[in-house]
């Protein structure tokens, strides 16, 4: 027995500025409550990551970090971001819309036929801030980091790009390739963001295949690397002006901000739990979800 509810998308929309840590707190929780929407209307999809790094999402978009035109999305002059983790496109289809750039509303199409939002980024679909297709791991950072080498060396122009990969994500091998690459070019302009939430698709991330010490992984190829917790938004903001300076004074070395997350943060059955890695909340877990991040 189902108990559906009439799912209504608000249509605020969030200004992208710098802004003290407390202003995040609304504009994370309105992502949180667009992804768990859709996903209960998709019937399927991820829930854990997205809704896990949707603080990430708040600071990295509104934060006056990265820029963008809400109007004219693929302008030339805009930074990058690239969701290596294409799972996760709940959470950077949720953010996008939160700026504006298409109605909150289209979220009620995800995973539809045909629609904008595929399950995984399909940058064919021509959604404003899709820059790539991914979902096969490891293959989204390496993207990533050819568009910061063209941004550095080949256009020479002051354009950042963020990529954010899983931690289970991190054990494929191309990843590192991309990661040796983004400090022999000396791309100060890169911005890794990973994900540690310690859990991936089938178990925690250490017991699957451990990828630790990755500080230590990071800064063995060439990164500055910063820890930091991935729901404090006075952390993040530090994170992301660290890396803003690395590239400002020229420091020739990319920048990994390992934020420290958890799966399903927000919702309290959710919370550290990786079986919520891969599947969408039912209506009546839906309903509690949306009083939970409601208060
Ligand atoms: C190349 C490749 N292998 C396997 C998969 C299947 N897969 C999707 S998500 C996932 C786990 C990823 O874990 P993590 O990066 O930690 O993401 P999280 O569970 O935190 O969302 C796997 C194995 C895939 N998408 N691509």
């Amino acid at each position: 027995m189902s108990s559906q509810f009439a799912v209504e998308f608000d249509s605020t929309v969030y200004e992208n500025k710098r802004r003290f840590p407390e202003e995040f707190a609304p504009i994370a929780n309105s992502i949180r409550q667009d992804i768990v929407k859709a996903l209960v209307l998709a019937g399927s999809g991820h829930s854990g990551g997205p809704l896990g790094s949707s603080d990430i999402f708040a600071v990295m978009y509104f934060g006056g970090y990265m820029r963008y035109d809400v109007n004219n999305w693929f302008g030339s002059s805009r930074d990058r971001f690239v969701l290596s983790a294409g799972h996760m496109a709940p959470v950077m289809y949720a953010t996008i819309a939160n700026t504006g750039a298409f109605p909150r509303s289209e979220m009620a199409t995800l995973r539809k036929y045909n629609t904008r939002l595929q399950g995984h980024p399909g940058r064919d679909m021509g959604l404003p801030g899709v820059e790539t297709s991914s979902g096969s791991l490891g293959q989204g950072i390496s993207i990533a980091v050819g568009m910061a080498m063209s941004d550095k060396h080949l256009d020479k122009n002051d354009h950042r790009v963020f990529c954010l990969t899983g931690d289970g994500e991190i054990q494929e091998g191309s990843v590192w390739e991309a990661a040796m690459s983004a400090s022999h070019f000396k791309l100060d302009n890169f911005c890794w963001i990973i994900d540690n939430n310690d859990c991936q698709i089938d178990g925690r991330v250490p017991e699957v295949m451990n990828v630790y010490p990755i500080k230590e992984k990071c800064e063995a190829f060439g990164f500055d690397v910063i820890e930091c917790n991935g729901h404090s938004y006075t952390e993040l903001m530090n994170a992301f002006d660290r890396f803003m300076a690395n590239q400002q004074n020229g420091t020739g070395k990319p920048t990994a901000i390992i934020a420290k997350t958890y799966m399903g943060h927000g919702v309290s059955f959710m919370n550290d739990k990786f079986e919520w890695h891969g599947k969408p909340p039912s209506w009546e877990q839906a309903a509690v979800a949306l009083q939970e991040l409601n208060n």
